[in-house]
């Protein structure tokens, strides 16, 4: 009996559940298909990406021995969906049962429960162990629970994990260490550039499909730095802990122009297609802590990230989803401007984050969080559309973590799951945090008026126009305390200059 082992893109680890026990006879299956790569637009370096890795891990399975068969976008059999695809293999090598581990995303998920009544043979799914949180461990510590906080659960997987941990307390006697990564970056810090890894032939001969055949999307598919196996992932992890984990606590929130990766460890893209696996970056981490290499700041920060967040957002997605990904708590409906795909705004700290953004399919995530979230939460843009954005802009951007991130902590269309208050911030919080703003055409001191800086009347319009969903937030309770004591005379002009703002991009034309 031939059994086949469909791989999913995002899944390019050997200690994958479908691959396990795999026999000489079964065919292991991967499939480059245009419905994934266009059913929205994803980014051309992220394409580059992902197939890139796709081509070298099925290399690197048939180094195993493993019996691969696979299908390249542009081969004439290709069917251009996972399922069409799967249909032809069955067909081709006479399967009698297909192994896959489940797929990470909602909409895959329900296309894979189809098959097994549609192709009319057995079709099991695995649970993928490469999270630290399993969905039924995930739900069980959600139950019964009022607020679902990211933090009581991070300390529940230190515990649960032992990471950080001095018998049942916590290393350094505190669970967080946030208040200590709150620093803005001085003028000249030094900061290392991250390891770029050289492109080889097979990354170059998908650069040139790409720009071919994907010409249209968004994005720079040069310059091309980042790794495609195991082997340069774990260097760049590496020379993550070894050059910039030191200092990734102290300046997580900081954001420099010209610095796009800042301090972060640039891993997101890896962990998330498979190519490293959450604990061993956790366990370099501590490790680092333990040889003195690295503050407690720092690696309890990054320690968060990867086994809190990431493990937490995961968590809520699938016990939230599908109806998650309608949530708009706050009724915001307006289109996306534009500018968020040329970057063509006078606004600098948009302009250089979207522009970061096409250039490198990453953007860190304070810029991601603080600068191109808090301006779409202010100028009430569509959950729908900015969702997709980040779906497709990001080179680490799969539903699974891209829609708690922009529903729950950044939109707070979810009405309070993930975030307990909207991460609302005006120019001030940019002006503290950034270089930006010294290169801008506004000035982030002047709340109102020419020349102001559209964070700071969009803030208090923001306040304004969700007055009623927003004003009994116990978190909110100074901002309306202040929204209260201006005058109406205020309040109007702070409306009008915002509506005058959101009509500019409304119609395509840049605000200046
Ligand atoms: P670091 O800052 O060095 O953090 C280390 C690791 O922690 C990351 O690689 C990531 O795996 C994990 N992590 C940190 N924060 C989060 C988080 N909030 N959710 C999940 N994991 C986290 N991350 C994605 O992987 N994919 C996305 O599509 C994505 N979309 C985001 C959208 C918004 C609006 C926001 C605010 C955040 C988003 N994030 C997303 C989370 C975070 O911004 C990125 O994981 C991070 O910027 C990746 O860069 P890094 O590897 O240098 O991260
Ligand atoms: C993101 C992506 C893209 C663009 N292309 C493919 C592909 O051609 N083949 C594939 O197996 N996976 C791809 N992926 C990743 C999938 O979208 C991801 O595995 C599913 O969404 C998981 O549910
Ligand atoms: Fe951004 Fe306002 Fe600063 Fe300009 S002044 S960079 S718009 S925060």
């Amino acid at each position: 009996m031939t059994v086949l082992r469909f791989i999913f893109g995002d899944q390019l680890s050997m200690d994958l559940p479908s691959l396990k026990t795999t026999s000489s006879s079964d065919l292991v299956f991967m499939t480059e298909v245009n419905q994934e790569a266009t059913h929205i637009k994803h980014h051309k370096k992220k394409l580059v990406f992902i197939f890139s890795c796709m081509r070298h891990f099925a290399n690197a399975l048939q180094k195993k021995k493993l019996n691969v068969e696979y299908s390249y976008l542009t081969d004439s059999h290709n069917q251009g969906s996972f399922k069409a695809e799967c249909r032809r293999i069955i067909s081709k090598h006479n399967i009698r049962k297909i192994i896959l581990t489940e797929p990470s995303e909602y909409r895959v998920l329900e296309d894979v429960l189809t098959w097994e009544t549609e192709f009319e043979i057995p079709v099991e799914v695995l649970e993928d162990t490469r999270f630290l949180c399993s969905k039924s461990r995930f739900k069980k510590w959600a139950n019964g629970k009022k607020q679902l906080r990211m933090e009581f659960f991070y300390r529940e997987m230190r515990k649960e994990y032992d990471i950080l941990m001095e018998n049942d307390k916590p290393v350094g006697n505190e669970w967080n260490f946030d208040s200590q990564n709150r620093q803005s970056a001085p003028e000249n810090l030094k900061i290392p550039q991250c390891h770029h890894v050289k492109e080889d032939d097979i990354t170059i001969h998908v650069k040139d499909m790409v720009n071919d055949y994907f010409s249209d999307h968004f994005g720079d598919t040069e310059p091309f730095f980042y790794a495609v196996t195991r082997s340069d992932a774990l260097i760049c992890l590496k020379d993550f802990i070894t050059t910039r984990l030191a200092h990734y606590g102290t300046y997580q929130d900081a954001m420099i122009e010209d610095e796009p990766f800042m301090f972060h460890a640039l891993i997101s893209l890896y962990l998330n297609c498979g190519l490293l696996g959450p604990m061993e970056c956790i366990l370099a981490a501590q490790e680092a802590y333990y040889q003195k290499k690295a503050p407690l700041n720092s690696v309890e920060g990054f320690i968060r990230q990867v086994l809190g967040w990431r493990e937490y957002i995961r968590g809520i997605y699938w016990l939230k989803m599908p109806d998650y990904k309608e949530e708009n708590a706050l009724d915001a409906s307006r289109p996306l401007p534009s500018f968020f795909w040329s970057g063509e705004t006078a606004m600098n700290c948009l302009n250089v984050a979207i522009n970061q953004t096409k250039k490198n399919a990453y953007a860190h995530h304070i810029q991601r969080l603080m600068v191109l979230g808090n301006f779409s939460l202010l100028a009430g843009l569509d959950p729908h559309a900015v969702n997709e954005w980040y779906h497709i802009v990001y080179a680490d951007a799969y539903e699974w973590v891209e829609l708690p991130n922009v529903s729950g902590m950044v939109l707070f269309a979810d009405g309070g799951v993930v975030a307990s208050k909207p991460y609302a911030a005006s120019g001030s919080y940019i002006k503290k945090m950034s270089n930006y703003c010294k290169n801008c055409a506004y000035s982030p001191d002047k709340k109102i008026g020419k020349g102001a800086c559209p964070f700071n009347y969009l803030y208090w319009n923001f306040f304004l126009v969700n007055y009623n969903k927003l004003k009994s937030n116990p978190r909110l309770g100074m901002a309306y305390r202040t929204l209260n004591g201006f005058d109406d005379d205020k309040k109007l002009a702070i409306q009008e200059q915002a509506s005058e703002f959101v009509n500019y991009f409304d119609k395509g034309v840049n605000h200046d």
